[in-house]
């Protein structure tokens, strides 16, 4: 039965409810993010991580529903529609964003960082706050990097010890015009795939390799296909967070510094995951077979890069920033 008692309860959480609703200037909403890796990838275990703050920390007002394993689509796409608000978070690649924001491009340069010391000395620090502030203008929010460690080249033909060994091979590369322009000045043939269809060239052989970090290579089963791995660690770039500016002027200021902490976390989280990982793939690639050669000369790749240098330095605030990347010791 129902009692005056279970009614007076049942107005007052509503009353309650409404309050708490209307002090925050927001209802509660589950916000959906995307990412391309799959289920036990560190990034995934990150914004299922932020999400367990983000629901504590607002009282359970707030929800995150993660998509990974590329559920929403390939990155390109997601990020259209991150852009235009359909999706509310997004985990991408700084070479995928690169193409809608230029400071990201910059960091999805070659040989840029000259370790992942120097790299996380940049991102941590107030030049990679500043990146983080430079996307709105683009539709986006950004919230936080995430380690992505350092790409490397792997194929299925032969070992590369030079760029001479590159000649002829058709190498995959994410959907990004710099990119391709970077496998092409190594003398190679570049093939733009979205992630989600490289297991699948390599086996018919559509492609000879791709390039990427060892959690990567091993994860998706690349390795198996792919017998060869040379250390070319051409680039350090980052995985970025980043929230639709629709999903993020929803919500009040105290809820966007519940975000934006939770991020932060999230990102410290994944970076003890991210170390593990790396370790455990090489050496699981290692155990299958995988010839890596390590005693590179990456200086002739490195000088390979000038005209993309040129070119990106034609913008004189791309520049700045590569000279400012460069200088931090
Ligand atoms: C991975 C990255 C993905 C995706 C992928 C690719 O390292 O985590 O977001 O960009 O590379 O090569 O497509």
């Amino acid at each position: 039965m129902y009692c005056r008692a279970d009614l007076s309860r049942t107005i007052t959480l509503v009353v309650a409810l409404f309050l708490t609703a209307v002090s925050t200037g927001v209802s509660a909403r589950e916000f959906r993010a995307a990412d391309t890796q799959n289920e036990d990838y560190p990034t995934v275990q990150a914004l299922h991580y932020m999400g367990s703050l983000v629901a504590e920390r607002s009282g359970g007002r707030h929800q995150i529903k993660v998509f990974h394993s590329h559920q929403l689509g390939e990155e390109k796409e997601t990020l259209e529609q991150t852009r235009v608000g359909a999706i509310d978070l997004n985990r991408t690649n700084v070479a995928l964003i690169g193409t809608i924001v230029p400071a990201m491009n910059v960091l999805a340069m070659p040989f840029l960082f000259r370790s992942i010391e120097h790299q996380q000395k940049v991102l941590d620090g107030p030049i990679g706050n500043e990146i983080l502030a430079s996307f709105e203008p683009y539709g986006f929010v950004g919230l936080v990097f995430y380690d992505s460690g350092a790409r490397s080249i792997y194929n299925s033909v032969r070992p590369i010890h030079s760029m001479a060994d590159l000649r002829g091979l058709r190498v995959r590369v994410q959907q990004s015009e710099q990119m391709s322009e970077m496998i092409r000045a190594l003398g190679a043939e570049p093939v733009e795939l979205p992630y989600g269809q490289v297991l699948t060239g390599l086996t018919t052989k559509l492609i000879d390799g791709a390039e990427n970090n060892w959690p990567s290579f091993v994860t998706t089963d690349h390795y198996k296909s792919a017998g060869y791995y040379t250390l070319t660690e051409h680039t350090m770039g980052p995985e970025v967070l980043v929230m639709s500016q629709k999903a993020w002027s929803s919500l009040s200021p105290e809820d966007q510094k519940i975000f934006r902490e939770a991020a932060l976390r999230s990102s410290r989280f994944m970076r003890e995951k991210w170390r593990d990982l790396e370790e455990r793939s090489r050496m699981q690639a290692e155990a299958a077979g995988v010839k890596i050669v390590t005693d590179i000369d990456r200086k002739p790749f490195e000088a390979a890069m000038a005209g993309l240098y040129a070119r990106a330095k034609a913008d004189s605030a791309m520049a700045k920033l590569i000279e400012r990347i460069r200088k931090v010791e």
